[in-house]
Order: structure tokens, then C-alpha cells, then sequence
């Protein structure tokens, strides 16, 4: 915290304080943070805004700012800013129960956008105006490159669109992070677009760091703080049973020739079910892996520790405090294998259909059709957003939604007859998999999906209920193809409402 990081003579005369660096951020201007699941987000200028606005709360006054990321944060950012009220409105993702909370309330604006379109909206002007961007880096170079932190996310658009720029310096971040990163320079927009050249996971197509012009930068702020890293959980019974279901099938679409042995590009959202999965490749019988995802979890970097991983491409890390201290103790041998990426890349449709990725990602509820939300509870509140799952979901070679097959001590069933949101239509979803079994739903029209979902995924207690609706849904339902009686299909919800409870 001495300016050792910051190389660059020019730029060490703009290190302050936090308070003085948050003294800069206007109320009501828009900012591009950084932070991806819990890595690489500002630690000290959020702290310090939220003191301020707490002071002007006292005073009387209403102090909010427009808050942008790549994903996810911390408590030190969304947290301490939702809880002073001083966030006007958050994209593209959050999973902050503090900010849930004000949403849900109607307190704070939420927009929750698919990962890869944000770097292209911001571009575009759909957005508005980018104010201000607080990046938290590794380092600066002696020409004034920043070496990226844990995450890249959308910080290449932030730098490149806000008018103005504070670094956070975090000397907790291991140096040696310099080299992983791969920072795409070539976006446009239509219709000067063209074909983006990455054809494999390993593919570099950019640089290892990121650039700003001096004279935007008003500020460096120095800190010395790890990310969030949530502590590791062994996967639960649920969790296990559904990954053993993925993998048997997997080993079956490979016997079958139609997924070579290595398997293709994996991607995997975060979480018990995630980390069972990749927990259960580690003893299953493929080899030379490869991921193409946004998050970097325990369980890939011990496919890559053990050599069953060639390659883990993503935008960010998301490691447990253990596994993040043997990335840091290991880091070059794990950057020859690991590459981070803006998320416009990480989560490019064009790349996910072209690399042909196995899509796993968490769902709330399936119906019985196949459509799938990962977003709402009971149709209005917000869990946490899409994230990039529909990225994945709408461009993999297979895409896989998973969840344990009743929620709430097994009240609720995440089998319904009809979703009270949609994320992921019938069209995205190719498999649905609960601790119960797997549905296999390729080339299935409407009405067998329905019939296989209930048998393979419902909990036994929430089958008869479901064969019930679906029976009545092909006796009344004036359009047979995908029959609903949808006064039912409401009332399945309400009374949930009502009662708390579904089961028969
Ligand atoms: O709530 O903690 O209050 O009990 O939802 O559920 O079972 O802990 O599952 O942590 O894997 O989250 C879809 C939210 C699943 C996640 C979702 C309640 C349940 C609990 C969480 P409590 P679990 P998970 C990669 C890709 C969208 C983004 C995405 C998600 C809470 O996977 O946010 O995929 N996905 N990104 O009790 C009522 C139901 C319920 C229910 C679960 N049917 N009804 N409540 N819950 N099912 C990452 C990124 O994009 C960055």
C-alpha cells in the first residue's frame, strides 16, 4: 500500500483516499463497477460512498446513484449501498439480499439483462450516459496498462465509455494474475460486426491488459482486501444424485457417438449442484476437458489441478477461500490453463454456438412443457436475475436446467403445470434434471415432455397432482397441442400462496 503496484510516475500522484475519491461521485450520476460473482468488485470507494450518503440521509437529503457491473458483487458494494437507500437503479445482475429486498419492495430499479448484451447496449446508447467507472485493478504498468483483478467482466466498456475513471489498486490480488487475462479489442456494431476469431477455448484473440487514458482518471484508490470467496460446502444428497443423472447421461450421448470422449466446452453457473457436477467429473471417466463459461469455480480448478482439464476460459473467478489460496499459490501453473476474458466474450452467442458448449445452469421451477424460470418466486419477486444463463441456454449444443425437486423442506414442487415466469422457453431447454431423474427432451413434442417430465423430475408426492392436471389439461384444453386448464394452472400458484404448501 506504498504505491508498489502503481509503476506508472504520472498516475502515483492521483492516489488518495477513499473518502476523498468518493467525495468525487455526484449524486444522481450513473456508475460502471467492477465485480463478477464476488471477484475483482471495488472493496473501499462503495464503503466510503455509503458513509456519505448515510451522512446526507441524517441531514435530510437523498443521495442515490445508478449502479452497473459486470454480475454480482459483495456485501461491501450492493450490501452497503442498498442498505443506506442510496442505490436509484442496478443492472445487469444482482444476488444481494439487501438490494432483493428493495426491489422486491419497489425501492430500487432493476433492469436484469442477459450478460452478453450489456457491453453491446452501452455501446449503443440504449443505456444513457456512463458518468463515472470505479474499477478495481492489480496493478499499473510503467506505460499505464492495468494489470485486470479477478474478474474482467464489463470493464473494458466501463473504461472505454465513462467519462471519468477511479482505480482501486488492491494489493491483495496476486501479481501474478498478469498474463491470464485476454482482452478483446475488435467489438463493433452492426453493421461493421465481423466474425470473432476463436475457434477453441484456449484461443487468445486480445491483450493481457486493460487501458485507460491518463486524463480520465481522477483518482487511485490503494486497498488490500480479498473478494468475498464464499466458504466451499460439500455438495448435499440432492445435489450428488442429480450430478450422478448428468453424467450417466453424458457418458451415454459419448457411447451413442454423439459427444466426443473429451466431452465439449463446459459451462456451469455457480452453487451445491455446479460443484457436484464438476466434483463428479473429476471421477468420472473423461479426459482432456475443456470449459467455456463465465465462472471459475472450486470444482474446475481442481479438474485443472488434476489434469482432467485442459483449459477453463470465463470472465471470473468464484473460489472458496482454500481453493483461492492454492490458485494464488500455484498461479503459473494455472494460468497456462486458465484464461479470463470481458464478458462480452465469455458469454458471446456467436462462440457458445460455435464451440458447441454443455449448458448447466439452476433453475426456480420447470413446467411441465419444458418452459423454465430462474428468476421469480411466485411470479413477481426476484430471486436474482437471468446472469447468463440464456446466453448458454439459447446457444448450447445441450442445455441442461437442474434444481432438487421440491424447495421450501420439500412444500413446494419446482415442477408446475405452467412457470409463473418465463426465462428459458420450451425452444432452450433440452434436459431437465432433479435428484428424482432426467428428462431427456430433445425431439419430444409438447405433450410427451409433459409426460416424461412428471415421471423423471416430480417428487412422487407432487406426481399424482400433476398427472391429475395434465389428464384434465387433454380432456378440456380447446387447443390440444400443448393443453393447459389455465384457471388450474393459476390456482396451483395461488394456493400455494395461500397455504404455503402444495403437497397433497
Ligand atoms: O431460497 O435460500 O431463501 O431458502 O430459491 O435456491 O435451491 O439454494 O438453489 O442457489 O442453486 O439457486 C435459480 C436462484 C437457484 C440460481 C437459482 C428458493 C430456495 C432458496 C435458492 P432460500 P437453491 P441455487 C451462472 C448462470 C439464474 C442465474 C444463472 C440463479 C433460493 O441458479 O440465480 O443461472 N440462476 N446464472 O428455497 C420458491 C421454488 C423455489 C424456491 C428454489 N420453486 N419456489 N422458492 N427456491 N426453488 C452465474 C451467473 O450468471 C453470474
Amino acid at each position: 500500500m506504498d504505491g508498489a503496484r502503481i509503476l506508472n510516475k504520472a498516475l502515483l500522484d492521483k492516489v488518495v483516499a477513499a473518502e476523498e475519491a468518493a467525495a468525487l461521485i455526484p449524486a444522481g450520476v450513473t456508475v460502471g463497477m467492477s465485480g463478477f460473482t464476488g471477484a475483482g468488485y471495488p472493496k473501499a470507494v462503495p464503503l466510503a460512498l455509503a458513509k456519505r450518503i448515510m451522512d446526507a440521509n441524517l441531514r435530510g437529503e437523498k443521495f442515490r446513484i445508478s449502479i452497473w457491473t459486470g454480475a454480482s458483487t459483495a456485501p461491501e458494494l450492493d450490501g452497503a449501498l442498498a442498505m443506506v437507500d442510496g442505490i436509484e437503479l442496478r443492472l445487469p445482475y444482482q444476488s444481494d439480499p439487501v438490494c432483493r429486498k428493495k426491489i422486491n419492495a419497489g425501492e430500487m430499479e432493476y433492469i436484469d439483462i442477459h450478460l452478453s448484451h450489456v457491453g453491446a447496449f452501452v455501446r449503443s446508447g440504449f443505456l444513457g450516459k456512463l458518468d463515472l467507472a470505479v474499477v478495481e485493478v492489480t496493478g499499473i504498468l510503467p506505460n499505464g496498462d492495468l494489470i485486470p483483478s479477478s474478474s474482467v467482466g464489463n470493464n473494458k466498456v466501463w473504461l472505454d465509455y465513462a467519462d471519468k475513471v477511479i482505480l482501486e489498486v488492491n494489493s491483495s490480488q496476486s501479481e501474478r494474475l498478469e498474463g491470464m487475462h485476454d482482452i478483446y479489442e475488435g467489438f463493433a456494431l452492426p453493421p461493421n460486426r465481423k466474425p470473432i476469431p476463436l475457434v477453441h477455448p484456449s484461443d487468445r484473440i486480445g491483450t493481457p491488459y486493460l487501458r485507460c487514458p491518463q486524463e480520465k482518471i481522477l483518482a487511485i484508490v490503494e486497498t488490500d482486501s480479498p473478494d468475498r470467496n464464499t466458504p466451499f460446502s460439500l455438495p448435499d444428497d440432492a445435489s450428488r444424485r442429480i450430478a450422478g443423472h448428468i453424467l450417466e447421461f453424458l457418458a451415454d450421448e459419448v457411447k451413442k457417438g454423439r459427444l466426443p470422449h473429451e466431452l465439449l466446452p463446459i459451462q456451469s453457473g455457480v452453487g451445491n449442484i455446479a460443484n457436484a457436477v464438476l466434483f463428479g467429473l473429476q471421477d468420472g471417466p473423461f479426459d482432456h476437458l475443456t470449459s467455456y463459461t463465465e465462472v471459475l469455480q472450486d470444482g474446475m480448478l481442481e479438474l485443472i489441478r488434476s489434469g482432467k482439464m485442459l483449459v477453463a476460459s470465463a470472465t471470473a473467478f468464484s473460489l472458496s477461500p482454500q481453493k483461492n489460496d492454492e490458485l494464488n499459490a500455484q498461479m503459473d501453473r494455472y494460468r497456462s490453463s486458465i484464461i479470463l476474458r470481458p464478458q462480452e466474450i465469455s458469454n458471446h452467442p456467436e462462440l457458445i454456438r460455435r464451440l458447441g458448449c454443455l449448458s448447466m445452469n439452476g433453475m426456480i421451477e420447470a413446467d411441465i412443457y419444458g418452459n423454465v424460470n430462474s428468476t421469480h418466486v411466485n411470479g413477481t419477486a426476484i430471486m436474482n436475475g437471468i446472469g447468463g444463463s440464456g446466453d448458454f441456454a439459447r446457444n448450447a449444443f445441450i442445455s441442461f436446467f437442474m434444481t432438487p425437486s421440491t424447495a421450501k423442506a420439500g412444500n413446494i414442487s419446482c415442477i408446475v403445470p405452467m412457470v409463473t415466469h418465463v426465462d428459458h422457453t420450451e425452444h432452450d431447454v433440452h434436459v431437465i434434471v432433479t435428484e428424482q431423474g432426467l428428462a431427456d427432451l430433445r425431439g419430444l413434442s409438447p405433450k410427451q415432455r409433459a409426460e416424461r417430465i412428471i415421471e423423471n423430475c416430480a417428487h412422487p408426492d407432487f406426481r399424482p397432482p400433476l398427472r391429475e392436471y395434465f389428464r384434465r389439461a387433454l380432456l378440456t384444453s380447446p387447443g390440444k397441442h400443448t393443453p393447459h386448464v389455465l384457471e388450474e394452472a393459476f390456482s396451483w400458484h395461488r394456493n400455494l400462496l395461500r397455504t404455503g404448501s402444495m403437497r397433497t
